[in-house]
């Protein structure tokens, strides 16, 4: 079904009443995305909600709009009930209902209006709209470039920039990949043009760590990470009693799966943390190896070409075991 920028514009028509999700466990893009459609939404004169399925970390509670975000996990009734209600559901950062988390179910049950935007390869076709862009950098980047799209560019006041300068910038790792499109930069000039501080974004999520967090990670470094020359791949293993020692906080392992990348001729990195259900899985990789596909075929997750998560339900040590047994058939001789 086609859809017209004037069908669109109806479905976020003044009062209406709209619901943004995006997906388990929120990164940066996630909320910066949801919390920049949000604001712009209320610019519009919309009725809006955000709902995330869990627990996002403190690094992104500062962003505008924060406040209003219910966790499904924790208000299942309230958020059961706005989902019901809404008119119009926006879909962000994700692309198959299931990497909604238990939001999942009341999701697909939903009647109203769903629109997709995401940057994920393999869109589902579960929803009314989809705008997919695989080489965009970001969910936020495509907003802005749907509020653009939607002739609505004076919508975006300082709270809808800094949202979405935010979603870019922790998509990217601060421009560092993902990051390579020219587009990409005319966006962020256009949003700092509505007075992002860059640098104010940077320390409120880059240098806003828990002590403990920082000796974890110096801890994961040198006594956790394995290096694998021979198939050009490192890993980091951490247990729960591990995680407790270091009073361990939803976002604090962040970015730790990127180290292993810096250390010459490795070009696969992967991250094992152990929780309640099993053992969360994340990947990155340099080139043309697709962790999105290794994953898939996996570990039962997926995501872009060289960042990915998975989960297995084994324990720790079966888990690494599985990992490096399929080593050998990506990076080298089977012998
Ligand atoms: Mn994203």
């Amino acid at each position: 079904m086609d859809y017209s920028r004037e069908d669109i514009k109806k479905r976020i028509s003044p009062n209406s009443r709209v619901l943004i999700v995006t997906h388990k466990n929120p990164d940066g893009d996630a909320m910066g995305a949801s919390l920049g459609m949000y604001n712009f939404l209320k610019n519009m004169g919309c009725t809006v909600n955000v709902v995330t399925p869990n627990e996002y970390p403190r690094f992104l509670k500062w962003l505008p709009g924060n406040a209003q975000v219910t966790v499904f996990n924790s208000e299942k009734t309230k958020a059961k009930n706005l989902i019901s209600k809404a008119d119009t559901v926006f879909c962000l950062d994700f692309n198959s209902p299931g990497r909604a988390g238990e939001v999942n179910f009341s999701l697909t049950a939903s009647k109203a209006f769903k629109i997709l935007i995401d940057h994920h390869p393999d869109p589902e076709p579960f929803v009314d709209y989809t705008l997919s862009d695989v080489t965009v950098s970001s969910t936020a980047e495509l907003v802005f470039r749907f509020i653009e799209w939607l002739d609505c560019r004076e919508l975006i006041d300082h709270a809808v920039a800094e949202s979405l300068f935010t979603g870019i910038m922790t998509d990217t790792g601060c421009f560092s990949y993902n990051s390579s499109q020219p587009e990409t930069y005319r966006v962020l000039s256009e949003l700092m043009k509505m007075g992002v501080d860059k640098d104010k974004v940077y320390d409120r999520v880059y240098d806003n760590f828990s002590e403990e967090r920082m000796r974890l990670l110096g801890y994961c470094l040198d006594k956790k990470m394995v290096v694998l020359p021979r198939y050009s791949t490192a890993y980091i293993s951490l247990t729960k009693k591990e995680k407790e020692k270091y009073n361990f906080a939803i976002g604090d392992s962040e970015g730790f799966v990127n180290y292993p990348l810096s250390i010459k001729d490795i070009s696969f990195a992967a991250l094992f943390m152990e929780n309640d259900n099993g053992v969360k899985l994340s990947f990155r990789s340099k080139g043309d190896f697709s962790v999105n596909d290794f994953s898939r075929r996996h570990f039962d997750g997926g995501g872009h070409k060289n960042a990915a998560g998975g989960e297995s339900e084994l324990s720790m040590e079966d888990t690494v075991k599985k990992f490096c047994s399929l080593l050998p058939k990506y990076f080298g001789e089977d012998d």
